[in-house]
C-alpha cells in the first residue's frame, strides 16, 4: 500500500515534470510563471523526499516493532525444583531459545502470584501471563473437567495419559477457552491419598476427621462421601492447622506430601489412591490476542513439548520423595481389599452428583481403560 502511494506520488512527480517543461515551452516569454514552476517543481521534490522519508521511518518502526522483547509472567504454586516447577522452567527455556531470546517467560514459583483460584482470574484479568494449577480449581472455569477427576476413574496412570492424550483430551484442554482461557498442556499430578495424624485402617476410622480439601465442590464431596469433615484452606497452611488442633489431616499425592514437609505432623499416609487430578499448563486468553500468530504457535508448541519432560520429572520425583518420607518417618498404610471395596462404593453416588452431565464423557474415559 505503502510502495503503491510512492509510485503515485513519483508519477504525478515524473507526469508534473512532463506537463511543466511543456508549459515551460509554452510560457517560456513569462518569466514570473516559469519561476512559480520552478518553485513547485521544488516543493514536487521535496514532498517526495518527505514521503520515503517517512516512509523508511515507518520500516524502521516496524522492524523495531517485530524486535521488540515480551517478558511474560508464569505463575506456580509449587517450589523451585517440584516436576510441574521444572517443567514451567523448560517451557521458558524453550520459548526463549525458539525466539532468539526475544519473548522471557519468567517463573514465578512457590505461590508467589496468589493461590490457584487468584492467579486463575488474573489469567482471564490478562495480569498473569500463564498459570501451573491442578484442573480442580479449574472446573470453575470449564466445569466439564470435572469429568476428568472423579475418584477411582483411571485404572493407573497409563489410562490416563491414554485419556489426557486423546482427542478428548484435546479437546478438554481446550474448553477453557470460554473462559478467556488457553489451555496448553497436560502434567502428571499422581494419585492423591489421605494422610492423617490419627492412624487409618478402615472407612470407619475416616469419619469424623477434618481434612483440607482442595477448594472444589466435587473434593468437598468427595470428603462427605467419605464421612470426614472437608475443610477449605491453602495447603501452604495445613502443617499449622493441624498443629492448632483445627484440622485431622489433608490428601496429596506423594511429592506434594514431602515437598511440604507434612510428614512431621500428619505421619499416616494411606494408599487409598482415591483420585488422579491432572495438572494444567494454561495461558490468559488477553495475552494471547495481543501476540502475533507466529508468537501463538511458538507458545503452543513450546508448551506442548514440555509434557513429556514433566512426566519423566514426575516419575524420577515420586520414587525419590517416597523415600524422603520414609526416613522422615512417614507411616505408609495399605489399606486391606475389603476396605478399598468399601471406599470405593462409598465414592459411587459422586458420579451421579457431578458427572451426571458428563456421561458421554465418562463412558469414553471408561472404554480407554
Ligand atoms: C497439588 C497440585 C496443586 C494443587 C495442590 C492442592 O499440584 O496444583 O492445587 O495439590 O491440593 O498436588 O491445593
Amino acid at each position: 500500500m505503502r510502495r503503491l502511494s510512492v509510485f503515485f506520488l513519483m508519477f504525478f512527480f515524473l507526469f508534473g515534470i512532463t506537463a511543466c517543461s511543456s508549459t515551460e515551452r509554452t510560457d517560456s516569454r513569462d518569466s514570473r510563471y516559469k519561476g512559480s514552476v520552478a518553485e513547485s517543481r521544488v516543493r514536487d521534490r521535496k514532498k517526495l523526499l518527505e514521503l520515503e522519508d517517512n516512509n523508511s521511518d515507518t520500516e524502521n518502526k516496524e522492524t523495531e516493532v517485530k524486535e521488540e522483547k515480551i517478558t511474560l509472567k508464569l505463575a506456580e504454586v509449587h517450589a523451585e525444583g517440584y516436576p510441574t516447577t521444572l517443567a514451567d522452567r523448560k517451557f521458558s527455556e524453550l520459548v526463549s531459545q525458539k525466539t532468539g531470546g526475544r519473548i522471557t517467560i519468567e517463573v514465578y514459583s512457590d505461590g508467589k502470584l496468589g493461590d490457584e483460584n487468584t492467579v486463575i482470574e488474573a489469567m482471564q484479568n490478562g495480569t498473569v501471563d500463564f498459570a501451573r494449577v491442578s484442573v480442580s480449581p479449574m472446573t470453575k472455569a470449564s466445569p466439564k473437567l470435572n469429568a476428568l477427576s472423579l475418584p477411582y476413574l483411571y485404572k493407573n496412570s497409563e489410562h490416563m495419559w491414554r485419556v489426557l492424550n486423546s482427542d478428548l483430551g484435546q479437546q478438554m484442554l481446550e474448553s477453557i477457552s470460554n473462559a478467556q482461557l488457553v489451555g496448553l498442556a497436560w502434567y502428571d499430578g499422581g494419585a492423591r491419598n489421605f494422610f492423617s495424624n490419627k492412624e487409618i485402617k478402615s472407612l470407619e476410622d475416616i469419619k469424623g476427621l477434618r481434612f483440607r480439601m482442595q477448594n472444589n465442590d466435587l473434593m468437598f464431596g468427595l470428603a462427605k462421601a467419605l464421612g470426614a469433615e472437608p475443610k477449605d484452606m491453602p495447603m501452604g497452611d495445613i502443617n499449622n492447622a493441624i498443629e492448632q488442633g483445627v484440622l485431622d489431616g489433608a490428601e496429596n499425592n506423594i511429592p506434594t506430601y514431602e515437598s511440604l514437609g507434612h510428614a512431621a505432623y500428619a505421619p499416616y499416609y494411606i494408599f487409598d489412591s482415591h483420585s488422579r487430578i491432572p495438572e494444567i499448563l494454561a495461558g490468559s486468553g488477553k495475552t494471547f490476542e495481543n501476540l502475533s500468530s507466529d508468537d501463538q504457535k511458538i507458545l503452543k508448541e513450546c508448551a506442548k513439548e514440555t509434557q513429556e519432560y514433566e512426566i519423566e520429572q514426575w516419575e524420577k520425583r515420586e520414587i525419590e520423595s517416597k523415600e524422603k518420607i520414609e526416613k522422615q518417618g512417614a507411616v505408609f498404610i495399605e489399606l486391606s481389599p475389603e476396605t478399598m471395596d468399601e471406599i470405593k462404593k462409598a465414592c459411587e453416588p459422586l458420579y451421579d452428583e457431578f458427572g451426571n452431565d458428563y456421561k458421554d464423557i465418562i463412558q469414553k474415559i471408561k472404554d480407554m481403560a
